[in-house]
């Protein structure tokens, strides 16, 4: 089955169609910023049209029965199994990743829809415990219908994976709405796969475009049973306020300012190693990115020579020449909002430059900042991007203190006690902490619900302890 991506076109109802506008956007390689090909500026009408085709494909699939949607789900996975070398440069391309995270994209991809395709044969629902003899009470699990998802520009595949793997095989229909800065690895070829798949048609539906003209009616669409989303705590909290006033069903993934902590007796060299995958993988542009590095003042100054010796021999560059350890930032925006925000006013705060802090178009250096304050930007904001900000702290009570004092969604903690570090992480209110590790590459795509709720019914045969004033004999009518 030959490879076309970037031909500009939306897939609604089982079908690549433009846009009803008939506009079109071009998708760049971010480190050469050569055009690659094109994506369909949808809107509105287009959104309308998708979610109608989900709205009514969607009792169909179903009641197809669960090795049936596994069937399908298996034969998605085999298009980007069978396109493996493919898909993993156009993530390189489209996203400026090096190959090893653009196979782990595709990697992850592949692993969630074949655990999908598993899950779903396995989780029908639960017995449960009895509460009173001759009841059965049992839970089934039902899908919860048509489903949003609006995904960004880092890890465009597996984000969308990860929620239309599970809401796929568990009955739902899906809309996805890409990242505008990466709609072929994000969007279109998981229309491709779908297709190949011969999915039926409205199952599946992608619509390409930018965030307000496309995004925002998706976020907004009364036709949806839920919406998930992943991105930015600005756009996050717009569709909050929206849904809020519509009681309507939402999920966000944002991001947070996760921290790194270095207590006292860490290996610094391990630390320091860590800190390299931790805050500079795919150059820092990752919601699991450490993004502040809290050191006890012991080991603070070892600790900032062991990171800013090994960040400043790192090789920036095209991710396709070999050697290359960090490629471009997205966008210029994203470069603009990093230094501009970030680099600079935490510099004129008193921060000290200990090497970086200078990029080439989309190329930013490596950074390390010591002597930063909590009240700098470079603590306060997710940096999403390659800067490791070093904050020293006196004891590991401050270093609770101050890690618990930003929102965040993992944590790592540096230690040779093991115990030490267990009794930190129980005391960080993060929803994953790790001792001694960069982060985790435990597998998310095994934590994702399967987009369904729970239905409860019991069964008797015999109505069970009714008062005596609702089965006392009727009285005669007179
Ligand atoms: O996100 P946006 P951006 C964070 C990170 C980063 C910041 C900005 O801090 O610096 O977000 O990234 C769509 N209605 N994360 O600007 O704009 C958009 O088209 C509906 C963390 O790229 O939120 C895209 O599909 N949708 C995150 C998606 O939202 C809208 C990963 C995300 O884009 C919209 C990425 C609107 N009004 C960024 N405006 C993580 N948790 O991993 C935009 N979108």
């Amino acid at each position: 089955m030959p490879f076309h991506p970037g031909d500009g076109r939306l897939y609604i109802d089982g079908a690549f169609v433009p846009a009803a506008s008939g506009r079109t956007g071009v998708v760049e390689e971010k480190a050469t910023g050569r055009p690659i090909g094109t994506y369909a500026r949808g809107g509105a009408e287009d959104v309308d049209r998708a979610v109608a085709a989900a709205r009514a494909a969607q009792p169909g699939w179903a009641a197809l029965s669960a090795p049936e949607r596994a069937g399908y789900l298996r034969d998605f996975c085999g298009y980007l199994e069978s396109h493996h070398d493919e898909l993993v440069e156009q993530s390189m391309r489209e996203t400026g990743g090096v190959r090893a995270k653009a196979v782990d994209e595709v990697g992850t991809s592949v692993r969630q829809l074949a655990l999908s395709a598993v899950q779903v044969s396995e989780h029908a629902g639960d017995i449960l415990p009895p509460y009173k003899a001759g009841k059965l009470s049992l839970s089934r699990a039902v899908p919860l219908g048509v489903l949003g998802l609006i995904t960004p520009w880092n890890y465009p595949m597996n984000l969308a994976m990860r929620a239309l793997a599970p809401g796929l095989a568990f009955g739902n229909t899906v809309v996805l709405k890409p990242a505008e800065l990466t709609p072929v690895i994000g969007g279109q070829v998981l229309a491709a796969a779908a297709d190949h798949a011969r999915l039926p048609a409205g199952v599946f539906n992608v619509v390409t475009g930018e965030g307000p003209e496309a995004g925002w009616p998706l976020a907004r669409h009364q036709g949806l049973d839920m919406l998930d989303f992943t991105g930015s705590r600005e756009v996050g909290l717009a569709i909050a306020r929206a849904a809020a006033g519509e009681l309507r069903d939402i999920r966000l993934e944002l991001g947070g300012s996760n921290a790194f902590v270095v207590l006292d007796d860490a290996d610094i060299e391990l630390a320091a190693s860590c800190a390299m995958v931790a805050s500079l993988e795919f150059q820092g542009q990752t919601c699991i990115s450490a993004s502040r590095h809290i050191v006890q003042r012991a080991v603070a100054d070892d600790y900032v020579a062991a990171v800013a010796r090994r960040a400043a021999a790192l090789r920036v560059g095209d991710p396709f020449e070999p050697g290359t350890a960090l490629g471009p930032l997205i966008s210029a925006a994203q470069v603009d909002r990093l230094h501009r925000t970030i680099v600079e006013p935490s510099l004129a705060m008193g921060a000290r430059l200990v090497t970086g802090g200078s990029h080439d178009g989309l190329f930013y250096r490596p950074t390390v900042l010591a002597d930063v304050t909590p009240g700098m930007p470079a603590f306060r904001e997710e940096v999403f991007g390659p800067v490791i900000p070093v904050t020293a702290v006196d004891t590991e009570a401050e270093a609770v203190a101050l890690t618990n004092g930003l929102p965040m969604l993992m944590n790592s903690v540096f230690t040779r006690d093991l115990m030490r570090g267990y009794g930190v992480a129980e005391q960080l209110q993060a929803g994953e902490v790790h001792v001694n590790d960069a982060h985790a590459r435990h597998g998310a795509e095994n934590q994702m619900p399967g987009f369904t709720r729970r239905q409860w019914i019991g069964l008797q045969r015999t109505p069970l302890d009714l008062p005596d004033w609702a089965t006392a004999p009727a009285p005669q009518e007179s």
